[in-house]
């Protein structure tokens, strides 16, 4: 039965409805049983059926074996014919839906293949497991294009030849949310680069960047368990003759709050259980280690170690690390002693000394190691942290601190100690990267930072980091629309038919003057008497007609961000934007007869001379720096401006799951990801355009034969427009260019189905033929 061979010609026209492409678009042409549609399950997510029966506006679903739905048919979205399951490039799906986009990504990720392009974007799925494709032989696979299927490697190696080619500067820029995979991916990268060495080891040292800057920066949180806890770019330096000559790396905002506190079950930074773990025994005298669950610190948590990490063993690969890049035995030695400092600091206590709640620190193994690993004196030591110069109407007077205040006072100043020793770090590394000579050449950037953050409770850091993503999301949109036009332009199509979306709006919502989210921040964090609740206030007043701000109750408001509208409470943006560590402080480093206090305290010296114009309180001997969020602006125009003047490789990272587990898919969370990351946003781009191209030559020999007449001797283009003639494809749903056709979503798909089915009724024609011969 069903065997009767057909005619060659197609059903029906396809109706000619743009966008989604939902299943009552094409149901006159294919609301057929046996077709591949997707179903939305109870518990939200998409699944692929086939249809059995339709009736009226019903359908009954075949989902899985002896699993049977009935939904309704316009619930239902078209899904992609078979050839296209598992397709490297997302661009290649006919229907660009969410539940298409989300089942190619299953369908791949289930076979290990974790990357998969989304037009010029590689979208990178966490395995959470070794994978097997990486190592030498797949980086030779990858120079000498024996392989091509989607691969950071591809993406590195497309970059060094652009480099090469066009003689521009070039960047990765690597996003996702926590544990989706950036750092790993970094880190591929570099290990693709570095493999074309440089001579010297340059190559080898860029490499042993990683584990110090894991060791300082990175930490066990809920969500990654080597979760960086600052952005980073590094800038890997080609000679002239195209081989790793050097590098620099900037960081970004790390997050000192972790130095003195974190959640339970989280951890500090890795390296003070690195050291605790794995300091040699005469090391462990000198800074007077004790173990991890004795500093008030680290207990805090509750959590002293990651299932399969062992500290001690990361201790000598960070030390072997900074041996590589440079770093003296004497000047690791310091390290380690301050690190040692910031710890025994969180053991400093006070005593109360009148009855308003003044204080001085305890004299006591905690302050006496503290004083003698900064190389100061016990009085010293008190002397900055219970007292406070200021000077009121040009007098100076000395304020007695109260135990919250001088506990405040001890927590900055390890936060400070801590954030400048990591910078410290970072200067030695890049010298020690510069390699001495001028560079000549070119650059290739690779970017790690902190993807779009969206919480319960939003802090100032969340509003930093959305804001940092707010930018790469421009500078993304931007980037892809003019890939977009130049192809069109060249072809000679249309382009005014395409739209496409900016989000300008929120990022003036930001960085307007005077009246933006961050010069009002400032301009509040200026104000003696300004509180959190003064500031939300402020915001309110001044921006609650602007589209993409809206204020909610009491201390919070909420941004559209372009993934999504996130609520943000002001408690603690005044405190973390000053981030004031006081003169007294300040002084007191710089009076240490250690090397690197005294370095620490001339650095603040410096920032604090350029100074936000309005003094903050009326002590002017407060270290007036510039505020945490004009420093990251600053810092983050001018990483725009780097990255302006290179050619972008995208790569998204996505998480799969949250339990940091592999093989577990959920789609939900997959989708909320690609919405954040922007990678919809490209599939929506270019669907707003015409995603599918393709040569008129192979347009005509791939449908050539449904035609009726006989267009043998005809020319491919000639062909082609006889094909989108007789098939009915209505005039806006495609776009005839030089050398290729430009089609609307959905359009091959129809054709592809007609020609499945006509090739179906040939093969069993053949086949009974067969059958009669035999
Ligand atoms: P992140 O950088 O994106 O998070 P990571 O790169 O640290 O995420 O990845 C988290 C974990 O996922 C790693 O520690 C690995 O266990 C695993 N992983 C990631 N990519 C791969 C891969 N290609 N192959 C195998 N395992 C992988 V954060 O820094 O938290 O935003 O702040
Ligand atoms: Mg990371």
């Amino acid at each position: 039965a069903g065997a009767t061979p057909r005619r060659l010609s197609p059903r029906a026209a396809a109706s000619p409805t743009e966008g989604d492409a939902r299943w009552s678009d094409i149901s006159s042409y294919g609301a057929k049983k046996k077709h591949r549609v997707f179903c939305q399950l109870p518990n939200g997510d998409w699944a692929l059926c086939t249809v059995l029966t339709t009736s009226g506006d019903e359908s009954v679903l075949k989902v899985s074996e002896g699993k049977v739905l009935r939904l309704k048919t316009d619930s239902l979205q078209p899904a992609n014919p078979e050839i296209l399951d598992g397709v490297d490039d997302l661009m290649q799906l006919s229907y660009l839906s969410e539940p298409s986009v989300l089942y190619n990504l299953q369908y791949r990720y289930s076979q290990d293949m974790i990357y998969t392009k989304a037009g010029p974007v590689l979208v990178a799925v966490n395995p959470f497991k070794k994978v097997s494709l990486y190592g030498n032989e797949y980086i030779d696979a990858y120079r000498n294009k024996s392989m091509d299927s989607p691969h950071v490697y591809a993406i590195a190696d497309a970059a060094l030849r652009e480099m090469k080619r066009d003689e521009v500067n070039q960047s990765i820029i690597i996003s996702g949310e926590s544990g989706a995979g950036k750092t790993e991916t970094a880190k591929i990268a570099m290990q693709y680069l570095a493999s074309l060495g440089g001579g010297s080891g340059i190559e080898y040292e860029i490499l042993q960047t990683n584990p110090i800057l894991e060791a300082f920066g990175n930490a066990k949180t809920l969500r990654n368990d080597n979760s960086s806890r600052f952005g980073k770019l590094i800038e890997i330096h080609f000679s002239t003759t195209g081989r790793i000559c050097g590098a620099m790396i900037q960081t970004f905002l790390l997050e000192k709050s972790r130095v003195v506190q974190c959640a339970v079950g989280e951890r500090f930074y890795h390296i003070f259980y690195q050291l605790c773990a794995g300091a040699p025994a005469s090391l462990r005298e000198k800074l007077n280690l004790k173990k991890v669950d004795e500093y008030k610190y680290l207990k805090q948590s509750c959590c002293y170690s990651i299932a399969g990490v062992d500290d001690a063993q990361m201790f000598r690969t960070v030390t072997e690390a900074m041996n590589i890049v440079h770093i003296s035995k004497e000047d690791q030695e310091n390290v380690f002693a301050m690190v040692s400092a910031v710890l025994w600091l969180g053991d400093v206590s006070f005593t109360v000394i009148d009855n308003e709640n003044h204080v001085e620190i305890i004299v006591d193994e905690a302050s006496k190691t503290v004083a003698e690993l900064l190389g100061c004196s016990i009085q010293d030591l008190n002397l900055a942290l219970s007292k406070r110069h200021m000077k009121v109407n040009n007098e100076n007077i000395v304020q007695k601190l109260t135990l919250v205040q001088a506990t405040d006072t001890r927590d900055a100043l390890a936060k400070s100690v801590y954030a400048s020793l990591f910078e410290w770090l970072v200067e030695q590394i890049n010298k020690s990267l510069s390699v001495g000579k001028r560079r000549t050449g070119r650059s290739i950037s690779i970017l790690d930072i902190y993807g779009f953050e969206s919480f319960d409770k939003n802090s100032f850091e969340q509003f930093c980091i959305n804001y940092a993503n707010e930018r790469l999301q421009q500078h993304f949109n931007r980037h892809l629309f003019k890939l977009e036009q130049e192809e069109y332009v060249e072809d000679g199509i249309d382009w005014a038919k395409v739209d496409f979306e900016d989000n300008q709006d929120c990022l003036s919502l930001f960085e307007k003057k005077p009246l933006g989210l961050l010069s009002l921040l400032d301009e509040e964090s200026t104000f003696p008497n300004a509180t959190d609740l003064t500031f939300a206030n402020k915001l309110k007043q001044h921006l609650d007609s602007n589209s993409c701000f809206r204020g909610e109750r009491g201390k919070a408001f909420a941004v559209r961000h372009y993934a999504g509208e996130v609520a943000y409470d002001t408690s603690g943006f005044l405190e973390k934007n000053r981030d004031l560590l006081h003169m007294d402080s300040i002084q007191l480093l710089a009076k240490c007869k250690t090397s690197l206090p005294k370095m620490f305290a001339s650095k603040m010296l410096v920032q604090s001379d350029n100074s936000m114009s309005v003094p903050y309180r009326s002590s002017a001997a407060d270290s007036q720096k510039l505020s945490v969020a004009m420093k990251f602006k600053g810092q983050l125009f001018q990483l725009m401006q780097r990255l302006e003047n290179t050619t972008p490789h995208f790569i998204r990272c996505i998480k799969p799951n949250n339990l940091q587990l592999p093989a577990i898919y959920e789609q939900g969370l997959v989708l909320q990801q690609l919405k954040c990351c922007g990678v919809l946003e490209v599939v929506r781009i270019s669907r707003s355009g015409y995603p599918t191209r393709m040569t008129h030559q192979k347009f005509a020999r791939r449908y050539g034969f449904l035609l009726l007449e006989d267009v043998a001797s005809q020319d491919p283009l000639s062909v082609s427009v006889a094909i989108l003639h007789q098939f009915n494809i209505l005039p806006e749903m495609y776009q005839v260019g030089y050398t290729k056709l430009f089609f609307r979503t959905g359009q091959i798909g129809k054709l592809e189905d007609t020609r499945n089915r006509t090739l179906h009724g040939i093969l069993r024609v053949q086949s009974c033929f067969r059958g009669h011969q035999a």
